[in-house]
């Protein structure tokens, strides 16, 4: 298969075996895991809501990549790559978007509102742009804290242009906040494509006038998403404020599971899985290197496959929450 050129392939060679396998096998959940997500929509098991990461899953893993325990990550509505990517368990993913108790917030959010103390996530927000400022506030408080944590939020590139998202910048920078601001450009806001929307060709570009630094960056190759992480991750725990990374990025599926999908065509959806899918670049510098056999990367993806299904089957067999569960989690629990 024609795929990218070669000189665009970022050099394996100093990139180990155990690494690249980590990052197929990341990227690998992501994908399978949607994949079920939208068979199970299909067959009514989820109601809601429900979009889809499949495309841009070397975003997120490129971005973990380059984080440490303490940091945080917020993001919008597409957030089911993201909570996988942090280590959140796919079971209690996959029982919450079916609405069960087993899921992590007891079958009462779904696809959109899922958080996890334990691994730093805080959410899914359904209100465009809504995580870039709650983003901000989670990294103050580390500022506040006097920690080195850094905080990721992403955003797309419909939201980057809300105004919020401009007050952010300004505060953000101002007090030296350590977030990035990871927008992913996956071109299209719903059915509106970029050039539709938005004059300017570089988002990134926008953190200028605020004083933030930033770059844009291939996030159909999770090596280079995960360099210009670690660039990014340096100048906020340096405490030089604020990083904008600009990921550039496709996403294969339609906005949510109800898109219509008349904005593009077959032909350019298929021209990217073809010659810029993240998961296959992986594959073939796994191979080229002989870092892997096709056996091994089977193994992988039987080893992946299993964990999805069980997911799915967990998922089916968690009762529906008990109708009591209506009046708890309403307020916070405070111990004063
Ligand atoms: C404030 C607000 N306006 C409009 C919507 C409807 N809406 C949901 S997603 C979306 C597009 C956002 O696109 P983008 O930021 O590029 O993210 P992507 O879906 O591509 O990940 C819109 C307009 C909303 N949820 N909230
Ligand atoms: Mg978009």
């Amino acid at each position: 298969m024609a795929r990218r050129p070669a000189a665009s392939k970022p050099a394996a060679s100093n990139t180990s075996k155990d690494e690249l396998l980590k990052y197929y096998r990341d990227m690998l959940l992501i994908r399978r895991f949607e994949e079920k997500a939208g068979q199970l929509y299909g067959m009514g098991l989820i109601g809601g809501f429900c979009h889809l990461y499949i495309g841009q899953e070397a975003v997120v893993v490129g971005l973990e990549a380059a984080a440490k325990e303490g940091d945080k990550r917020i993001t919008s509505y597409r957030d089911h790559g993201h909570m996988l990517a942090c280590g959140m368990d796919p079971k209690g993913v996959m029982a919450e978007l079916t609405g069960r108790e087993g899921g992590y917030s007891k079958g009462k959010g779904g696809s959109m509102h899922m958080f996890s103390r334990e691994k730093h996530f805080y959410g899914g927000h359904g209100i465009v742009g809504a995580q870039v400022p709650l983003g901000a506030g989670l990294a103050f408080a580390d500022k506040y804290l006097g920690n080195d944590n850094v905080t990721f939020a992403y955003f797309g590139d419909g939201a980057s242009n809300q105004g919020q998202v401009y007050e952010t910048y300004n505060m953000a920078e101002l007090w030296d906040l350590p977030v990035i601001f990871v927008i992913e450009n996956n071109q299209y806001a719903m059915g509106t494509s970029m050039k539709r929307s938005t004059k300017s060709t570089t988002l990134y570009g926008r953190g200028e006038s605020f004083g933030i630094p930033g770059e844009q960056v291939d996030g159909m190759d999770v090596l280079a998403v995960k360099a210009a992480s670690e660039k990014a991750v340096a100048h906020c725990r340096a405490g030089k404020g604020p990083y904008i990374l600009e990921v550039m990025t496709y996403r294969y599926r339609g906005h949510s599971m109800s898109d219509p999908a008349k904005y593009r065509t077959r032909e350019e959806v298929q021209k990217m899985r073809d010659e810029r899918d993240a998961i296959e670049h992986v594959r073939e510098l796994l191979l080229q290197g002989n870092h892997a056999t096709e056996d091994e990367l089977k193994a992988v993806d039987k080893e992946i496959k299993d964990i999805v299904n069980e997911a799915a089957e967990f998922s089916k067999e968690s009762p529906e929450p008990a109708l009591e569960e209506l009046w708890t989690d309403i307020y916070a629990e405070t111990d004063a």
